[in-house]
């Protein structure tokens, strides 16, 4: 017992050691900054565009600028909105909530944030400085946190045709409350989806404010008013996304719609189109941050409509029950968990053809079909619940 006690005695004293080497190593590296947090008190320097600061332009940018829009203060001596480092001989009364002033939203240095600074962001959108340090993200959870949600009526779609998608936030039991902003990014698949190389045509991705909405009074009229910013980059795959409160528009609080986007599918499909949002950065009030959880859209060609399917997680095979199976017409569909709900229930032959869509009482944990007026043979139901999916087989007997 001793001798399995030693190493740990030893290791010990090694750590109090190395914990003495550190304090020296940070009481240097303290001083060190100390003295250099001097020298950059009296030259500070502005990218302009890079709003927070982190030696790179992006949609993050956008909702710092949002924040501090509208207020003014000191002009920088050389009024450049220039990719260059711009220096700042005064700073701002105020600061964003992480300490970082408000001078450096003023991307052109003329005194006001306004919206020549956002055309600054644009201008100079994902440039870099030398150094980038990532920005801060909150990616929750399904099910646990706020959804950024993409949504559509239909998954399947046809060459060339343009879909729209909605986007919301939260939901009834998960509302967001003093909602100030969002930024995200969009990946698309460009490979399906149109590029967007004239904006405004119609082409590529394209997104309006959800109007009205919890965040937009109709027509955008009244106090209750949201803007959308994106900036589309399908070289990479994605679009940079912010949506923020406008001008003295003040908070809002609620769940669902935010904004709309439109798609132009390209004129030959492969496969499945996913659409996905990522790397989340909700803001309220504030500014502080909340967990938001992402989500994934897919369209799919009505012939490769069973491969929609597989995107959500799949249910044992005891977790619905079909009988009785084989019938000649009447058939009852039960979940075995009673907390589970019953959201859709597709049916296709066996050939994998699409029938339709089989009316289910909603909320409800078991729905019976009538098979009767279908040929004798087998059939797939593709049972979609609050859970996740599922296909059973079931025979209609002649
Ligand atoms: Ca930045
Ligand atoms: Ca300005």
């Amino acid at each position: 017992m001793h001798a399995s006690h030693q190493p740990i005695f030893v290791s010990e004293i090694k750590k109090n050691r190395s914990l003495k080497v550190w304090i020296t190593k940070t009481a240097i590296a303290l001083l060190i900054g100390i003295l250099m947090g001097i020298t950059n008190l009296k030259a500070q320097q502005v990218w302009p565009g890079d709003v927070n600061n982190n030696g790179i332009v992006n949609n993050i940018d956008v909702l710092y600028w949002a924040f501090a829009n509208g207020t003014s203060g000191p002009a920088r001596g050389t009024t450049s909105g220039d990719w260059a480092a711009q220096d700042l001989p005064e700073l701002w009364p105020e600061t964003f909530p992480d300490g970082l002033n408000f001078a450096y939203a003023d991307c052109d240095g003329n005194g006001n944030i306004n919206a020549a600074d956002l055309n600054i962001i644009k201008d100079n959108f994902w440039r870099t400085q030398d150094m980038v340090m990532l920005d801060e993200y909150f990616t929750g959870t399904a099910g646990q946190d706020p959804q950024l949600l993409l949504d559509t009526d239909d998954q399947i779609t046809e060459p060339g045709a343009d879909e729209p998608v909605s986007l919301s936030l939260g939901s009834e039991q998960m509302q967001i409350d003093s909602f100030f902003g969002v930024a995200f990014t969009l990946k698309f698949d460009t490979l399906n989806i149109k590029p967007t190389t004239n904006m405004g045509g119609n082409s590529g991705v394209q997104l309006d404010i959800a109007n009205p909405s919890w965040i937009n009074d109709p027509m955008g009229m009244g106090s209750n008013r949201s803007e959308v910013f994106i900036e589309v980059l399908d070289d990479y795959a994605v679009a940079q996304v912010a949506i923020y409160r406008a001008p003295n528009a003040g908070p809002t609080s609620g769940f669902g719609p935010v904004a709309n986007f439109s798609i132009v599918m390209e004129d030959i499909i492969v496969g499945l189109v996913g659409l996905e949002t990522d790397s989340i950065h909700l803001v309220n009030n504030e500014f502080l941050g909340f967990d938001v959880a992402p989500s994934r859209l897919v369209f799919a060609l009505a012939e490769d409509s069973l491969l929609l399917e597989n995107k959500e997680p799949l249910l044992t095979d005891n977790a619905i029950r079909l009988y009785p199976n084989p019938t000649n017409g009447w058939l009852t569909l039960e979940l075995a968990d009673s907390n589970d709900e019953i959201q859709s229930v597709d049916l296709y032959n066996a050939q994998g053809t699409y029938l339709g869509r089989l009316n289910a009482p909603r909320p409800a944990n078991a729905a019976r079909f009538n098979l009767g007026k279908y040929p004798a043979g087998l059939y797939m139901l593709s049972v979609k619940t609050k859970k996740g999916r599922l296909t059973k087989i079931a025979a209609r007997m002649p």
